[in-house]
């Protein structure tokens, strides 16, 4: 019998031990990676209040993002992708413009090259310019300036006539604009990049993507989730940014965005990332609601510092609707460049000729699918060459 106690005792205390040992690593192991979302749970910013007003982030609140202890092995991260770089984006994406590519390699081409160009064929050449929503005004001047060329040329090749197009759409395009995306750090601050443009015009997946691209370029990145509208949408930003090793700043469902914004730059001054890019909500039914959101969600950024680039996220097979859209934004943020989104989703490529022209403002990039890396840099000559293909 005191044998039985005896052995009783001995294993409670062997399993006391043992538990004793093991609730500690566990307890290690569950410290958030790197890379994670930091959520922050405070009250809303008073933009007319002064910095100072705003309660700074307490560190408890926040996860600690460097672990003191080493990292346990390699085995325990999540897998951290390394994006493809740039340069030649455009060339390789070519073929995504193919509904493009018909109406303006097929369709424009085999007009011009006829051996007569009459009025009729003119007209035609302009009707496909317009439908490809070039844009009327554009579509004059490129049409005018085809014409002259080919009447002072006399004879012409179908191949002389792809080259004169090719130079008549590029030229539309303003090939001088600066379309350098201004998200270095500066002044001992990161670059702050914002995102705009209505609901479902692709503005997360484009945050995503530019993240990736500037980390292919060696930079880091922090994500700010300014869209508090659906919980969902901060989701989706914090999986892009896991994927590419980068925090995201969230706040609660519904929580005030300029205050999600100004922390999310907050934290990437601490933790000295070079650029946060934040993503916003586009919800339209309250225009007016939408705009006096987006101007304070930028004033509140700016306690910190300028916005150094503000993107205007169009989609492409909106066409012409999406311009008028477009210069509401404008009109509110200080758009400094605009990124074309599902151009792989239309015949409709001429919007970019459009768009510059309307807004005045450079097309930066170019969405030209859903994949992670189907951004690129919109460079004027290569897009023409894409969009004229191989027909000639
Ligand atoms: N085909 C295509 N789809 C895109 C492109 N960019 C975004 N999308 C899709 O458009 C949908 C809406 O994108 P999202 O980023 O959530 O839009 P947001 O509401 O403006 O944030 C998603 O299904 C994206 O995958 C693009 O360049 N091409
Ligand atoms: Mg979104």
């Amino acid at each position: 019998m005191e044998y039985v106690v005896a052995a009783v005792i001995l294993l409670v205390v062997l399993i006391a031990g043992a538990v004793g040992l093991v609730v500690p690593r566990m307890r290690r192991r569950e410290l958030p990676p790197q890379g994670g979302t930091t959520t922050l749970e405070k009250p809303a910013v008073d933009e007319q209040a002064p910095p100072v007003v705003v309660p700074p982030v307490r560190d408890e609140e926040l996860p600690p993002l460097i672990v003191e202890e080493k990292p346990e092995p390699v085995e325990v991260k999540p897998e951290i992708e390394q994006p493809e770089p740039t340069a030649g984006r455009l060339v390789r994406l070519r073929a995504r413009l193919s509904r493009s590519q018909n109406m303006f390699g097929r369709g424009l081409l085999s007009v011009l090259s006829r051996d007569h160009l009459d009025e009729d064929a003119w007209e035609e050449i302009e009707d496909t310019l317009i439908t490809a929503d070039v844009g009327v005004e554009a579509t004059q001047v490129i049409v005018e300036r085809l014409r002259e060329r080919v009447r002072v040329l006399g004879t012409r090749t179908a191949a002389e006539v792809r080259a004169q197009l090719a130079e008549e759409l590029t030229a539309a395009l303003e090939p001088d604009m600066d379309r350098a995306l201004k998200t270095a750090p500066h002044d001992g601050r990161p670059g702050v990049m914002m995102v705009v443009g209505v609901n479902g015009a692709g503005k997360t997946t484009t945050c995503g993507k530019i993240g990736r691209v500037l980390i292919a370029d060696g930079r880091s990145v922090l994500f700010g989730a300014a869209d508090t509208f659906r919980a969902a949408a901060a989701e989706q930003l914090a999986t892009w940014g896991e994927r590419v090793g980068a925090e995201t700043v969230r706040g609660p469902e519904g929580a005030d965005p300029a205050s999600v914004a100004f922390d999310a730059v907050k934290r990437g001054i601490e933790i000295g990332v070079d650029t946060v890019v934040i993503d916003t909500a586009g919800r339209l039914q309250n225009k007016v609601g939408l705009m006096d959101e987006l101007g304070k969600v930028k004033r509140v950024v700016e306690k910190h510092g300028p916005v150094d680039e503000t993107l205007l996220i169009l989609d492409a097979t909106t066409g012409q609707n999406g311009l008028e859209q477009a210069r509401v934004f404008t009109e509110v943020v200080d758009v400094t460049g605009v990124v074309l989104t599902k151009l792989d989703g239309t015949a409709k490529g001429g919007i970019v000729i459009a768009v510059q022209r309307k807004l005045g403002i450079p097309v930066k990039l170019v969405g030209l699918g859903e994949g992670p890396d189907d951004l690129a840099p919109f460079e004027p000559a290569a897009f023409v060459e894409a969009l004229l293909g191989g027909a000639a």
